[in-house]
């Protein structure tokens, strides 16, 4: 330990230095191999195909095919632009059902369409949505659901897929987070109508920015890979209103250096998930989200989750982890239907989901990933337990 924390006037106010002299960020990114990397740049500056479906774009493809055990892969410049483009070519439209407790881009990639993003809540044990909220939420306009797999944890997949057909309506998932993560044996990556991965920088997998979608639907892929360039088949032929979701070489080959990684990214998550299980088992008033039983993790999100006597206490909580360098984050609050844009449309109270306002107040983000030390893991515990014992 680096400090002796007695009190919490020791811990952020009386002017003595942090606990951690660099910030220990939550989405530090994973880098793999650095020469194979440089190695891949200089070949693409030799080749000058910078971008527009080149050969290390469909090789990264390729491998996601391979290790998701999917069709098809097509790979996009984000996650967000990637749910745009699957939004367009599954040809939702009107309103579409999401979770309220869900990063901000689930929602803005249907707004962006003119789409209205409805706000269903989430089963509090899980931090997924709850079926029974997402049938009091369908209506004659809905077309679609798009199921988030938060922190990696699968959505209640055959619950909405059941709703999805009762309805007649789509469904598609935003997996953004659960790259690795399995479901009843099955990658993620194989459910719903297509899956949308996200490889920005903080992820477990990175290729500095970028994602894709990953589908079993020739017609759908075909579809996107047209949409992700502009619509254009062939020279001079549009045949879609597509847009620029092209992915870059160098990304792609950030990608496939990491991919070489990904299962010690995993391992290391792992035992860093293990570390904060171990160093804050006992302490009364919290708990880790703890991986559930039909899937294997990728153990990318430590979430805190504070018992109810402690939410109050929650932001101060987090005020003290910074002020010890330990910038902790309180993704995704205040959820999505209590953000601007959203709560203007629909105001919140009348959006109606009472589990994602309670746990928006109890939830913290721990620093992880291989930016951060097994020791670091036992520090930051020590400030946590001695928040909560003053
Ligand atoms: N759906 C879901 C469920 C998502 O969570 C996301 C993205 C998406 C869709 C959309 O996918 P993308 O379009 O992003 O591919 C971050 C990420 O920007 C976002 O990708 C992610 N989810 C979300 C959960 O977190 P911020 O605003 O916290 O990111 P940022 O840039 O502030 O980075 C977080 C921390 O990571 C920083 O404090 C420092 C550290 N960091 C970040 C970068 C970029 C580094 O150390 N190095 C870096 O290069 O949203």
């Amino acid at each position: 330990m680096t400090k002796q924390f007695n009190s919490k006037g020791d811990l952020a106010h009386n002017g003595a230095p942090p606990a951690f002299r660099d910030p220990l960020h939550v989405g530090r990114p994973n880098i793999g191999d650095r020469d194979h990397f440089l190695q891949f740049a200089d070949e693409i500056l030799k080749r000058r195909w910078l971008t527009n479906d080149g050969e290390v774009v469909r090789s990264l493809e390729k491998e996601i095919c391979k290790l998701l055990d999917v069709r098809h892969c097509i790979a996009m410049c984000n996650g967000t632009i990637a749910l745009e483009i699957a939004i367009r070519a599954l040809g939702l439209k009107g309103e579409v059902i999401v979770p309220a407790w869900t990063f901000i881009a689930t929602a803005h990639a249907l707004y962006w369409q003119g789409i209205t993003p409805v706000f269903a809540d989430i089963d509090p044990a899980t931090q997924n949505l709850d079926p029974v909220s997402v049938r009091e939420k369908i209506s004659p306009q809905t077309s679609g659901i798009i199921g988030v797999h938060l922190w990696g944890r699968p959505a209640p997949i055959q619950e909405l897929q059941a709703l999805a057909d009762e309805y007649g309506i789509k469904l598609m998932f935003d997996a953004a987070h659960a790259i690795g993560c399995t479901y009843n044996g099955q990658h993620i990556g194989k459910f719903g109508a297509c899956e949308v991965l996200s490889f920005h920088a903080t992820k477990v997998f990175n290729t500095f920015e970028g994602g894709a979608v990953v589908t079993d639907d020739d017609e759908l892929a075909e579809a996107m890979r047209l949409m992700r360039n502009f619509g254009f088949a062939g020279y001079d032929n549009v045949v879609y209103p597509g847009t620029n979701g092209k992915l870059t070489e160098v990304c792609a080959a950030m990608g496939l250096v990491n991919l070489n990684s990904l299962q010690n990214f995993i391992e290391c998550n792992r035992q860093r998930y293990e570390a904060y299980l171990g160093a804050l088992n006992g302490v009364e008033g919290l708990k880790l989200i703890s991986p559930c039983g039909t899937s294997t993790p990728n153990y990318h999100y430590v979430v805190l989750v504070l018992d109810q006597q402690l939410a109050g206490q929650r932001d101060e909580l987090i005020k003290t982890l910074h002020a010890e360098n330990v910038l902790a984050r309180k993704y995704f609050w205040p959820g999505c239907h209590r953000m601007l844009p959203y709560r203007e449309g629909a105001p919140w109270e009348a959006t109606n989901v009472p589990n994602t306002d309670d746990i928006a107040r109890r939830v913290l983000v721990l620093p992880t990933g291989s930016a951060v030390r097994l020791d670091d893991i036992f520090t930051i515990a020590e400030i946590i337990k001695c928040y909560l014992a003053n």
